[in-house]
């Protein structure tokens, strides 16, 4: 079993899970050398438009697009799994080994739930907080983020580091057991998060996971990220699932059956398909995504 039956109640009783070594070099490779990929199609572009001056080529994963960053910010819009759709990406949606975590955790029938991110945090050097955004989040509830016809949903995250997450790169921090609470009232102002007195007083963790590992969390587990104090960046995925058929939370973004032990052939493995699914979806009206 992927998930130990320990690993489960823990999960169960404090609303989060640090699983680490779940996933190997081989499985997060593709995922990184195509993230790579986009970053240096990204970097010519904007280098033959005079916005960046320095390629730097030779730079690693960790450090070349905090580099390209400082240089002109803009090159991290819309550097999510939704714009870029790379094939890698959309395989590693049903990798084994992370299904098989799911599973134990959602049963055999799972859907790739659309609420998905692929994070960037870069480097703050700043004094204080590095300031609230996409890629440095308030306190917030994940159902916070879905349509309130997915209340009966059980909607999973898995949040999986590409690079070490510990406190200097600014790793989440959790409160655990407040999820028993169940929903949070939450404000828009500074960003979807918790009315701030109505945040549970326990003492939050620090989930630090290594590559490789899945921070698990359930919907209702207050959670928010912290300031990248290294000087590399903080590089991350997002990803949530749900069992097929309940409410997506999302639903004018697509769902797919990523596992399916009754009906194997429901499974996407299209990867065109995926894309012209989200091609389609973002070329409609947005919407408005989250409660507040
Ligand atoms: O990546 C982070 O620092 C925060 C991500 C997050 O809040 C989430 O996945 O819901």
């Amino acid at each position: 079993m992927a998930l130990s039956v320990e690993q489960i109640i823990e999960f169960q009783t404090n609303g989060y899970l640090i699983a680490e070594d779940v996933l190997t070099e081989k499985d997060l490779q593709p995922v990184i050398a195509e993230i790579e990929r986009f970053i240096d199609e990204r970097a010519q572009a904007f280098h033959e438009e005079g916005r960046i001056a320095e390629l730097y080529p030779n730079e690693p994963f960790e450090r070349r697009f905090a580099l390209l960053y400082e240089q002109c910010p803009e090159i991290n819009r819309k550097f999510d799994i939704m714009h870029l759709l790379g094939p890698a990406m959309f395989r590693f949606l049903t990798n084994e080994r992370l299904l098989d975590v799911v599973e134990c955790l959602l049963g055999s029938e799972l859907s790739c739930n659309p609420i998905q991110h692929l994070r960037s945090k870069m480097p703050w050097k700043g004094d204080g907080e590095q300031a609230v955004s996409m890629n440095n989040v308030p306190w917030h509830q994940d159902a916070a983020v879905t349509s309130d016809d997915s209340d009966a949903s059980e909607i999973i995250t898995f949040w999986l580091p590409l690079v070490h997450a510990t406190k200097e790169t600014g790793c989440m921090e959790i409160i655990p057991h407040a999820f028993k609470g169940g929903y949070l009232k939450h404000q828009a102002e500074g960003g979807t998060t918790i009315v701030p007195e109505l945040l549970p007083a326990a003492k939050p963790i620090s989930a630090e996971c290594r590559k490789g590992g899945i921070v698990i969390m359930n919907k209702y587990t207050p959670h928010r990220g912290t300031s990248n104090r290294s000087d590399h960046v903080r590089w991350s995925l997002d990803l949530r699932y749900h069992k097929t058929g309940a409410a997506s939370g999302r639903a004018f973004h697509p769902s797919f059956v990523a596992r399916s032990r009754s009906n194997p052939a429901s499974v996407l493995s299209d990867y065109e398909e995926w894309r012209k699914l989200w091609q389609d979806a973002l070329a409609r009206p947005s919407q408005k995504a989250h409660r507040v």
